[in-house]
């Protein structure tokens, strides 16, 4: 009973306990922020106390961890670094992560005097934040912290941020009478699995059965609700092509004769064609957001839709719907394979041919390239060879841009026990991210995939990675530059560039190979495409964090997505 264990305790006792309460592996952080509370953890817990080279990339550990185990990723920053974790928080928003953010605060003792370091974060953490308080008397440690992993997890999920009182949160030097309760059903997401209404249910089947050509889009809260099996049930018993959200490329293996691709703007072509030519599109897990729909052009807005989701704000919010379903995303689905009328499928048989055949095409139109010998290497060959090489159980964990574009479009997963988690936006998430994802499945192989520029932002966390033995793979596609950005610039110089242009989007050329030598990780330098297979081999049996620096050619552009 809540109560009944109150003793006199520090608030860093009650935190190092509730902390381990829930089931918290690592909690990742630049100094010095809760110090006693470390302290704590060392002596009462097994915690990992992750330092990292900045608070950015400890927030993208945070996030990695997270949305690779389901559990709340906990990240923390005293109060100078506490804008820098703000900013790694917005992948973590974007993308629905539960991340935790502590920072030391402001004390009501000195504030407004000017002190070193200080100014008003909480303001900044509203963006990015499902929940944003603060907490300044030690007793309320307890009920603060279970409110922030019940946000977190809750609903559709999110980070959240408490600020404790004093720069560096000495407030947790305090005592006071506590008991450390944890909620148990809040530690992971998702913590309900809310049930749809029958009514509601049999709507969204009538609108299907009834379709002739209808498409699933799968998005991130699919993944979120571990719904995959019951999506490839649902499809397989009703003949209906599955596209996913970048985010939900996960809910089904790339293989599967149903799938056809990521739909939207980093997207494959076979997915956009087959949504564009979708009578009706069923929405799932997905927020109908601008990536997904390539601006609301692929479907077009007036497209019959139904729509799942946990959140009824998400409901109708970019198409209106002919039937809509609350609930969660392994429940709805179970039901509606229930109810099924699988004796419809064979209406549908012309249209899945004609979905196939728009794959088909796809893979013959880029099957030059995925297999491509060139040197330097084309990047969708480094794609071609993850879908051969990569194990059955890997966590594939890839930055954006031109990132995001290759693996999204060019990448498949090729196991249904395979995981993708990409970025929503931010680059250079996807190094830390992966070193986050390694601690919170710590059994599976967890592949990066990344740009230079992705990666020379936290660069310096090859040694963290090396310091704790994340061993993770990470494979950089190296044309020492920002080439996404080519288009865009050839657009803005008239169609030709100057040779002062190419400073806005070239780097020097460098070996990363080496310089992650230099911390201690093990570096693989590919030059020619027979080189990679065995590479990723090596890099999947090592005992230490692999960097593999492919170099790749500076003029290969991803296809832009079609509408
Ligand atoms: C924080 C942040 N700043 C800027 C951008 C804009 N941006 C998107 S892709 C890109 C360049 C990507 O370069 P790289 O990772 O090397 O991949 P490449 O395009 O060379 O394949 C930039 C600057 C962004 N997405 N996120």
């Amino acid at each position: 009973m809540l109560g009944h264990n109150r003793r006199r305790m520090t608030g860093a006792e009650c935190m190092a306990d509730m902390l381990a309460g829930y089931g918290v592996t690592h909690v990742f952080m630049v100094p010095a922020v809760l110090r006693r509370t470390f302290a704590e953890m060392e002596r009462r817990t097994r915690i990992a106390r992750i330092h990292t080279h900045g608070e950015k990339s400890a927030a993208y550990m945070a996030d990695g961890y997270a949305r690779a185990c389901g559990r709340p990723g906990v990240c923390m920053a005293q109060v100078i670094g506490a804008l820098n974790l703000a900013a790694g928080l917005r992948d973590a928003y974007l993308a629905h992560s539960p991340v935790i953010a502590m920072t030391g605060g402001r004390d009501p003792a000195t504030k407004f005097r000017k002190v070193y370091q200080e100014i008003d974060d909480v303001p900044a953490f509203e963006p990015v934040t499902k929940f944003n308080a603060t907490v300044d008397d030690v007793a309320r440690f307890p009920d603060m912290v279970r409110q922030a992993f019940r946000v977190a997890v809750s609903g559709t999920p999110g980070p959240v941020h408490l600020q404790f009182r004093g720069n560096e949160g000495q407030v947790d030097a305090d005592e006071a009478e506590m008991e450390p309760l944890v909620e148990e059903q809040f530690a992971r997401v998702p913590p309900f699995r809310p049930a749809p209404d029958d009514a509601h249910v049999r709507a969204a089947l009538d609108a299907l059965q009834a379709a002739e050509r209808p498409v699933i889009v799968a998005g991130g809260g699919v993944r979120a609700s571990g719904a995959g099996a019951e999506l490839v049930a649902l499809a397989e018993a009703l003949a209906i092509p599955v596209a996913t959200s970048l985010n939900g490329k996960d809910s089904i293996a790339g293989t599967h004769p149903l799938s056809v691709g990521v739909v939207g703007s980093y997207s494959r072509e076979s997915a956009n064609r087959v949504v564009k030519e979708a009578d009706l599109v069923c929405f799932i897990g997905t927020e109908t957001g601008g990536m997904t729909t390539h601006f609301w052009a692929v479907p077009k807005i007036g497209t019959a839709a139904i729509q799942i989701d946990i959140n009824p704000e998400a409901l109708g919010r970019n198409y209106p719907l002919k039937a809509a379903v609350l609930g969660d995303a392994k429940i709805v689905l179970t039901r509606m394979h229930e109810a099924a009328d699988a004796g419809t499928a064979k209406t549908r048989k012309t249209w899945v041919e004609q979905a196939q055949s728009i794959c088909k095409e796809w893979h013959q139109k880029y099957r030059s390239l995925l297999t491509s010998d060139a040197v330097p290497m084309r990047p969708e060959r480094i794609c071609g060879e993850l879908t051969k090489n990569l194990p059955g159980d890997a966590i594939v964990v890839v930055d954006t841009g031109h990132a995001g574009m290759w693996m999204g479009g060019m990448y498949d997963l090729t196991s249904p026990r395979q995981s993708y988690m990409r970025s929503a936006g931010h680059l250079g998430w996807a190094f830390p991210a992966g070193l986050g994802a390694k601690c919170g499945a710590p059994e599976r192989p967890v592949v990066v995939f990344t740009g230079d520029a992705g990666f020379w932002y936290h660069i310096g966390e090859v040694e963290t990675a090396v310091r704790w033995r994340m061993n993770t793979v990470t494979v950089v596609n190296n044309n020492a530059s920002g080439n996404q950005s080519k288009r865009g610039f050839d657009r803005v110089y008239g169609g030709k560039q100057t040779e002062q242009a190419l400073e806005l989007w070239t780097y020097t050329k460098v070996n990363f190979a080496r310089i992650a030598e230099d911390m201690g990780a093990i570096g693989i330098r590919v030059e020619t495409p027979a080189e990679l297979a065995p590479a990723l081999e090596r890099a999947l049996a090592a005992d230490r964090p692999v960097v593999i620096d492919v170099v790749t050619d500076i003029d290969a552009l991803a296809p832009l997505a079609v509408s």
